[in-house]
Order: structure tokens, then sequence, then C-alpha cells
């Protein structure tokens, strides 16, 4: 029997839908993992992925002490030590002169830590570097560079209030397997059901009959890179047939004649066979999404990581603009964080708006966006020769060969960087290439407030959870990790005093809100703001600063009721702010205080749209990727019952070109595309439209120099050996990672596949 039993609380870091966990602790040891039913967003909902946070503390492959580069291996080090060889290596690198010889790439668990969201800036702008580069532009950022334009900030995005629409238009998401992206909720099987039962609908476009397809109302098949032009099929028959109705955001309207005018090219029977949707069903869903009392559209990764993904992003929220759904009650709502934010902070209704392209990057000249460069490009900026080469690649949580396009390349690229830092869990298939890898504390060991993804959840909600286990013995709590990293970066040596750099990180925002116009600190000092924050540091200084001057906050005794990190500590299961309420024009930063319809990029490319109706089909087949429950991009294969059972990384093929290429079910395939090649086991399935294939990303363990013990005996192939590091979405830099144009085959009638 255990000594002492406790029960502890926190969000799960793991995803996007921030569901709240009950812990059982015997001794010091979490030993079990439930869903936390009081908790106040959550209700007890988890997804198996929780539970593997045990796993995670526990797995014996997981790296606990910093690791210096030994031959083909890694010996253990000090942190001293570790931080004395990192400045070693950078001095002569730095002090070359060229900052942007560094260069740092921010990986997804990024987004849901916070150490890493208050400091990650911080070490990026102690680089000096215009070389960075983060998985956003895998991901979202063509969401970003479209709300950017429309509502004049990239983290002004729209999110489907799910709890109250009547009518759900899904295109490209598949939250019954990745739990919701871009729209922070837990449990969509639960909130779609609801939906359903108050005799609502919802329709999925995808070219897969995805989970959620499966529990749809309608699916319909579309084909990958169409949703641009069906979203503006929709637009034209809107327009076409009278219905378009802003109803009271009219007002805030600019562009709406525009749109009108870019949408006549688009009719359904113009786009029906671009997109394998009939025409006649896309002018019905335009109906409907009209008609519908409360509707919201709704794009996620599919309508991204894709070649008109800037366009796709930009006609969803068209879409609900036109139908008088955007920042309607059961529409598209802008979410309302309680610890602030971009467009809750300083003059509200208007603002500076975003600039694209303030650098571009030295190889190929793609433009900056939001101040990164696309990570696509980051490959031949570190192989290819010249004035302003990379030198030296700083990763933080991320494994770009895994997860980023023409893994070959990357691989190679890390091979000849002369200097790699990575601060990681596990030595996989990027950090392999580390000179020194730093650990971080596994999730119980380290506090949690969901800083990022509150920005995007359907209510206002706040929950913070404490360390469950206090800190991690021989692992230094991520902050002060990138901020030694800062002060090496900055040229102060390797003895950082991370206390007084985090004292000037915070006076540095509470100086920067006291600047601000409209501030809510009018008439105090930074150093009564600072004494009233006493003794808090790192972290949760600037969190329980973050709240108070939020919308909700205490604004240090100006509302005694108001929000401070003290009262959410007494609150293990959260705190529920209330559902979002409409926000224009309040919400707006744009420089004409309206909502832009028609931005002038936007406008622009919608010339390539255009072009590409004319080109013709030649038959052959496209990749596409598929999210799965029981993984987390790339990194989570290595806990044993994420991985159990039946083979996962095979490729969906439909029986109609399986019967076409001459390959069977559970067969060996070849999957060739202008970058490499992939070998596969196939599954014929009709759950995959005929034309496309589609295989899961985030595998391929089977690299040598690795400690991932599990994942290694359940490799897969990695997707993106055959995602093309040239082709992106030109108005976000971002990849397209789904509509590869690929060739299948059976293994043995096959090339080999290259070395
Ligand atoms: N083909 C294809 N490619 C894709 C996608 C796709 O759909 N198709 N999806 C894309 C998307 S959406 C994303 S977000 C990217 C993800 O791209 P990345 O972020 O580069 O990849 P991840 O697999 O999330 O790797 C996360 C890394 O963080 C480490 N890690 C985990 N927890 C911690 C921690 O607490 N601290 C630190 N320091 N490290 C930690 C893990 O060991 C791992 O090395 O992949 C993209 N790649
Ligand atoms: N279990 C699990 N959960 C995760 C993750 C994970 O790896 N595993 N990753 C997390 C991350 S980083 C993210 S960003 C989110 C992403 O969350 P989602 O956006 O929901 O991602 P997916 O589940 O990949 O769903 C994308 C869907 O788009 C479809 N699709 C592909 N191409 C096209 C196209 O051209 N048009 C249309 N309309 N559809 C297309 C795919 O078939 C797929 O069903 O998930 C997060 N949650
Ligand atoms: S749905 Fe996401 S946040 Fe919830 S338990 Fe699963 S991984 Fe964690
Ligand atoms: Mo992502």
């Amino acid at each position: 029997m255990a000594d002492t039993v406790t029960t502890a609380y926190r969000t799960c870091p793991l995803c996007e839908a921030t569901c709240g966990l009950e812990l059982t602790v015997e001794d010091a040891r979490v030993t079990r993992i439930r869903g936390d039913e009081a908790d106040v967003y959550s209700h007890g909902f988890l997804c198996p992925k929780g539970p593997g946070l045990i796993d995670l503390h526990e797995d014996p492959d997981r790296v606990r002490t910093p690791l210096i580069r030994d031959g083909d291996g890694f010996r253990p080090a000090s942190w001293d030590e570790a931080f004395t060889e990192i400045d070693r290596r950078l001095r002569p690198i730095r002090e070359a002169g060229d900052r942007n010889a560094l260069a740092l790439y921010l990986g997804n668990p990024n987004a849901h830590n916070m150490d890493a969201l208050i400091y990650g800036r911080v070490f990026a702008k102690a680089l000096g570097t215009q070389n960075i580069f983060t998985a956003t532009t895998v991901d979202q950022m063509p969401k970003y560079v479209s709300a950017g334009l429309m509502f004049g900030h990239q983290i002004s995005i729209p999110v489907p209030d799910l709890d109250r629409t009547q009518y759900l238009l899904a295109l490209g998401a598949n939250p019954l397997a990745s739990n919701g992206s871009l729209a922070t909720a837990p449990d969509w099987r639960g909130r779609l059901r609801a939906i359903q039962e108050r005799g609502g609908r919802v329709v999925v476009i995808d070219p897969r009959r995805s989970r959620t397809a499966t529990v749809a109302d309608e699916h319909h098949f579309i084909r990958p890179g169409a949703d641009a032009h069906f979203l503006f099929a929709l637009v034209q028959v809107l327009f076409d047939e009278g219905l378009v109705d802003p109803g009271p955001i009219t007002e805030h309207l600019n562009g709406v004649e525009a749109a009108e005018q870019l949408a006549a090219g688009f009719s359904p029977e113009a786009v029906e066979e671009t997109c394998g949707i009939a025409a006649e069903e896309v002018r019905q869903i335009a109906r409907e999404l009209a008609g519908a009392e409360r509707a919201a559209v709704y794009g996620r990764i599919g309508t991204c990581t894709q070649e008109f993904g800037t366009l796709a992003s930009w006609l969803v929220d068209v879409l609900n603009a036109l139908t008088g759904n955007l920042d309607r009650e059961g529409g598209a709502m802008f979410p309302y964080p309680a610890a602030g934010g971009p467009n809750v902070r300083g003059r509200s209704g208007r603002g500076k708006g975003v600039r694209l392209g303030r650098w571009q990057s030295r190889v190929r000249g793609e433009p900056e966006r939001f101040g990164e460069l696309p990570v696509v490009c980051l490959a031949e900026e570190i192989d290819t020769p010249g004035e302003g080469q990379v030198r030296s690649l700083f990763t933080v949580a991320g494994n770009p060969v895994v997860s980023t396009p023409n893994a070959a390349r990357m691989r190679a690229a890390l091979e000849g960087i002369e200097l790699m830092v990575s601060i990681d869990i596990y030595v996989n298939e990027t950090t392999r290439h580390a000179d020194v890898i730093l650990p971080a504390p596994s999730a119980f060991h380290r506090s949690h407030y969901d800083l990022g993804l509150y920005q995007l959840a359907l209510r206002s909600v706040a929950n913070y959870s404490p360390a469950v286990l206090g800190p991690e013995p021989e692992v230094q709590p991520e902050w002060r990790t990138l901020l030694t990293l800062s002060g090496i970066a900055a040229g102060q040596g390797p003895e950082v005093d991370t206390d007084a750099f985090d004292d000037l990180v915070i006076r540095g925002l509470i100086e920067r809100d006291l600047r601000g116009e409209d501030t809510l600190l009018a008439g105090k000092s930074a150093e009564e703001v600072l004494s009233a924050l006493e003794p808090r540091r790192g972290p949760e200084r600037t969190l329980d600063y973050m709240l108070r001057t939020g919308p909700f906050g205490d604004r240090f005794g100006a509302d005694r009721e108001g929000l401070t990190l003290t009262k959410l500590e007494e609150e293990p299961h959260g705190i529920d702010l209330g559902p979002l309420k409409p926000r224009l024009p309040e919400v707006l930063r744009t420089p004409s205080g309206k909502i832009e319809l028609a931005p002038e990029p936007i406008v622009a490319d919608t010339e390539r749209l255009r072009a590409s109706l004319k080109r013709g089909r030649n038959g052959g087949m496209v990749l596409i990727g598929r999210r799965q429950l029981r993984s987390n991009n790339s990194w989570m294969h290595n806990v044993p019952h994420l991985v159990r059972g039946k083979e996962r990384c095979t490729a969906h093929v439909h029986p109609s070109d399986a019967e076409r290429l001459g390959l069977e079910d559970e067969e060996r395939a070849q999957v060739r595309s202008a970058r490499g090649a992939i070998e596969v086991t196939v599954e014929v399935t009709d759950a995959v439209m005929a034309g496309v294939i589609s295989i899961p990303h985030g595998w391929g363990h089977d690299e040598p120099g690795m400690q991932l013990s599990v994942a290694g005996a359940h490799a897969g192939a990695n997707s993106n050996v055959l995602a093309d590091e040239s082709l992106v979405d030109p108005l976000s830099g971002n990849a397209v990672l789904n509509g590869i144009p690929v060739e299948l085959a059976p293994v043995e009638s096959a090339e080999p596949v290259p070395a």
C-alpha cells in the first residue's frame, strides 16, 4: 500500500482540446489518469493519449540530462558543461558577425508550453536572426495570413460556435481524430452530436470519409486542393440567388462588391470538374448555409496545407460574413481570452494591420510573415553556401526531419551543419544530429496555462495547473534553459543570471503596456505593478500579470472581483468566464477599422485560382495525410499502448485504383514522388476518394542513432520523404502537404528505393 495517495489536477498539454485530467499520485508517482469530471470545460472527457502522459514521464528513453555529442553517440553532461560547450562552439560563429548564420526552429509542443510561449520569443530576439522558422508554416500560416489581412491581426481567427450553431460546414478537419484545431474545445464528438440532437446538421467536405465524416449528416468527397474553388462557388451562388445578408455587421464590411466580382467566374458548374462535387450539390449546400438559423463554416489543416491555402482560409470567413454568421452567436465568433492578447489589448476597433515581407529568405527570396520564414526554406538555407549561410541551428521541441517536406534533404543538411543544439525530450530523427541536447521537464514537473490555445477557445475559460510533482531533479525548467541560451546568444557567456534576465523580461512587458494607448494601467508605475506581482517569478509572474491586465482581470485593485492567478490557484478545475459574445468592431485592428473582405494580396492571388480551372486532370494519383487518434505528430510512438495492435502507417487506396495498379490489400507498395520514394503497406478502402492515396505523417522511426526503442519497433515510413519543399501556397509560404503528385506500384515491380 502506498503511504500517501493524493489527487492532483492538470490540463493535458498534448493537443488543442485542453482537457482537464485527474491524476492519482501515490508516493510521488502518478499512477492513474482519468478525465476530470469537474473540469469547467472538458467535464471528464479525455482521449487515449491523455493517460499516455504517465508513459512519457516514465519512459526510460526520455532524455533526463544534457547530452554532448561523442563520436556517433552522446555522453551525459552537467548543465554547466553543456552550456559552456554551446558557448564555446557558438562564439566563433557569432563573432564572424552575421546574425543570420544562426537559425531557430520552434516545433508544435511550444504552443502547449507556458515557458516556451513566454520565453521562446525572448530567445528568438536574442539570436537576432531573420532565420526564424516554426511548425506554423507546415500548418496554419495561411489562416494567419487571411485573418491578418481581413481583421488586422493574425490571431483574430473566428471559431465555430459549436454549442449554439444549427449548421456546421467543416472542411479539411477531422476533429474526431485530432480533437480539434484552431477551435479549442474538448469533446468534439459530444458537441457535434448535440448539434444533431437539437435538429441541426453537420456537413463534412474531405477527400476521405474520415471519422468525422462518418458521424456527419452529409459528407462530400472533394479533390485535394479544390476547397477554394468549392468555397468560391458557394459565394457565387449566394450572390447569384440573392442570399447575401451580412446582417448587423454590414456597416463594418469593406469589399462586398469586390467579393461578388471575384466570385463571378466560379459558378458551381465551372468548378464541378475541379472539385469533384456536383454543381447541384454545391448549390444545395449554399442554400442550406444561407437558410440556416445559425451556421458556421470551419476549415482546418486540409484547407491550409495545400496549393490554395490562403484563398481557402479567406473564403471560409467571407462565407461566414456574407451569410450573417460572422460574429454572431452560433456562427463564427472571435474568442475572448482571459489572459488577454493582441486583439484584446491596446486601442480597439482599428490598428496598424499586418505587414508581410519585411525581409526575404536568402536563397529563394521567400517573404517573412509575422516574424518567421517558411520552414520549407530551412534546409536550403543550411546547405547552400555563400554569405549569410546558416551555420548553427537551435531546435526547440521540433522534429523537422519527420515533420517538414523533403526529409532526405533536411537530414543531409543537419548532418552537415556546424553546430546544432536541441531542447528536446528524445534523441530522435532530428535531435540525433545535434551537438548538444538539453532536456525539458516532463509534464508532471511543470506548471501549465494555455496561453496560446485559449486564444482560440469557444468559451472564455481559465485554468492553471501547478506542477504535479514539483521540479524535476536534474532537469532545469525550460524557461531557465531558454533564458540561458538567450544570454549565450547575446554574448554574455554561459553563466547567465536567469533571475535578473527574467526581471528584465517582465519589466519590458509592463513598460510596453504603460506606453500603449488605452492602457489599463493608467496612473501606475512599473514599480507599483512589479511589487504587486511579488513574490512570483518566472512564467507565473508573467501569467499573473497577463491575467490581471486581461479582460476579466483585477487590474491591480481596480476591480476587486477580477481575476488573478491567486484566484485561479484556488480553482483546480478552472474558471468558466462564459460563452463568446459579439466583438465587432472592437476586435478589429485593420487601418480602416473595417473587415477587409477583399484584401489586395488575396485579390491578386485569385488569378492563379482562375487559371487552375483550365488545368486538365492528368489522371495521376495525389497524396494526402491522415491524423490518427493514437498519435501526436511524430513524437508519441514511443508510448507502448499507443502503438499496440494493427499497423497504422498504411496507405489507403481506393479499390478502383488498387485494381488498375495491380495492388492487393495488405501488400507492400512503393510510393514515389518528385522528391523520393517510400514503402508502405496498402489498405484497400473506399473511405478514400479514387485518385487519392492517404498516408499518415509522423512515422519513419528507423534511422540510426536514435533512442526510441518502442517507436523503432513500429517504424512505419516517413511520408515527408515524398513532400516537396518547392511547393508552397504563395501568399503564406506554407508547405503543400496535401495534393502531392505521386506514383504507386507493387514493391516487386517498382524501382528500388534509393538509400
Ligand atoms: N505530411 C505532413 N506533415 C506534417 C503535417 C501533416 O499533416 N502532414 N502536420 C504538420 C503539423 S500540423 C505540425 S504542427 C508539424 C509538427 O512539427 P514539429 O513540431 O516539428 O514536430 P513534432 O512531431 O510535433 O515534434 C515535436 C518535438 O518536440 C519534442 N517534445 C515533446 N514535448 C516536449 C517538451 O515538453 N519540451 C521540448 N523541448 N520538447 C518536447 C518531441 O520529442 C519532438 O522532437 O508537423 C507538420 N507536418
Ligand atoms: N491524434 C492526434 N491529434 C492531433 C494531432 C495528431 O498528430 N494526432 N496533431 C495536432 C495538430 S499539430 C494539428 S495542427 C491538428 C490538426 O487537426 P485537423 O485539422 O482536424 O487535422 P486532421 O485530422 O489531419 O484532418 C485534416 C483532414 O483534412 C483532409 N484533407 C486532406 N487534404 C484535403 C483537402 O485538400 N481538402 C479538404 N477539404 N480536406 C483535406 C484529411 O483527409 C483529413 O481528414 O491536430 C492536432 N491533434
Ligand atoms: S483530447 Fe487532447 S487534451 Fe484531451 S486528453 Fe486527448 S490529447 Fe489530451
Ligand atoms: Mo499542427
